[in-house]
């Protein structure tokens, strides 16, 4: 047996142990990413398949058109389209607090028997906190967690790991990416999952309206702390003459950091009158999820979402301002 996640997988195997027989929820987070829903499809799968438990995935939001194809024959909802009192008890995968359920899953589910995820944030809100910060991806650990337990991973189950790793490393790129990484996709390779197709259906369908709103996107890039700091905006014109969809921001914000001097990237976005922003950076020095804690947010050190609750016109002196001092206390710091 391989040892990725000792100190998780035994307690992973008993708490799903006591599930079984009840009707369980798996719950992933508001805008769902490759990660969540490859997260909850693996869990789902296991549930069912390795402990006869009956669960399904629930998610507030629908799951994003590039990731529909990786559900495979998992049962999968959306809150609105199921009877939420018709669960014993849920379990979360990928979500660092309560609030990222959204508001009507997280008042469906006041108790989380099991709670699997990577955030550094995470509140562990759970009857069982099984939490690792050094993990590229809540579908890493998962998965270290099944090839420890000596679990039989499906190919869908396996696709559906490496989705949730392949996103969540940026394709490999990000300093997340470790030795574990490579070594746990190996495995999963072995047990089905498809490299090729997995990108073929990330990144090789991008609709024509995501391509418009990127577009727009990047002619908003504004330069600031001595070209530090790259912010780029999408306003509510953005979306009224793109006809993209929400999750078409997926993404968006690492073309702003991903250029030559530029530490941090930055996506300020507005829609239906709320407006939410992300951080990224290179490095975990950065630290954005520090200042993302500034603007009702957290994260990872190198990548942090925030909802300041202000406009944008409010909002961006705030985020200069709080840019340019985090960035001098970095360097005081040294
Ligand atoms: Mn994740």
């Amino acid at each position: 047996m391989s040892e990725f996640f000792p100190e998780h997988a035994g307690p992973f195997a008993q708490a799903a142990s006591a599930l079984e027989g009840k009707r369980i929820a798996v719950l992933g987070h508001v805008r769902p990413d490759g990660d969540c829903i490859g997260s909850q499809v693996a869990v789902t799968r296991i549930l069912r398949q390795v402990f006869h438990v009956d669960a399904a995935a629930i998610n507030q939001h629908p799951v994003p058109r590039a990731c529909a194809s990786f559900v495979g024959d998992t049962p999968f909802f959306e809150a609105g389209d199921v009877d939420l009192n018709g669960f014993d008890y849920a379990v979360s995968v990928d979500c660092a607090d309560r609030s990222r359920f959204g508001s009507v899953v997280d008042q469906a589910f006041p108790e989380i028997a099991l709670n699997v995820d990577h955030h550094i944030s995470n509140t562990r809100y759970a009857a069982h906190n099984l939490v690792e910060a050094g993990s590229s991806a809540t579908g890493e650990l998962l998965a270290g967690i099944f090839l420890d337990n000596g679990y039989a991973i499906d190919p869908v189950t396996a696709q559906a790991l490496y989705v949730g790793i392949a996103t969540d490393t940026g394709q490999f790129r990000f300093a997340s990416t470790t030795f574990k990484t490579f070594e746990i996709c190996c495995h999963l390779l072995e047990n089905g999952a498809d490299a090729a197709q997995a990108a073929y259906e990330l990144y090789e369908k991008e609709s024509r309206a995501k391509l418009a709103l990127l577009q727009r996107f990047l002619a908003s890039f504004r330069y600031i702390c001595d070209n530090r700091v790259c912010i780029g905006l999408i306003r509510q014109e953005d979306w009224d003459a793109t006809a993209a969809l929400k999750e078409d921001t997926e993404g968006l914000v690492d073309y702003a950091r991903a250029i030559e001097g530029v530490d941090i990237g930055v996506l300020v976005e507005e829609k239906d009158g709320m407006v939410k922003g992300s951080f990224r950076s290179n490095d975990a020095s950065f630290r954005v999820n520090e200042l993302a804690k500034k603007f009702n947010g957290g994260g990872h050190a190198c990548a942090a979402g925030f909802n300041p609750g202000m406009s944008v016109a409010d909002l961006m002196p705030k985020l200069e301002a709080a840019l340019e001092s985090h960035l001098t206390k970095l360097a005081e710091i040294g």
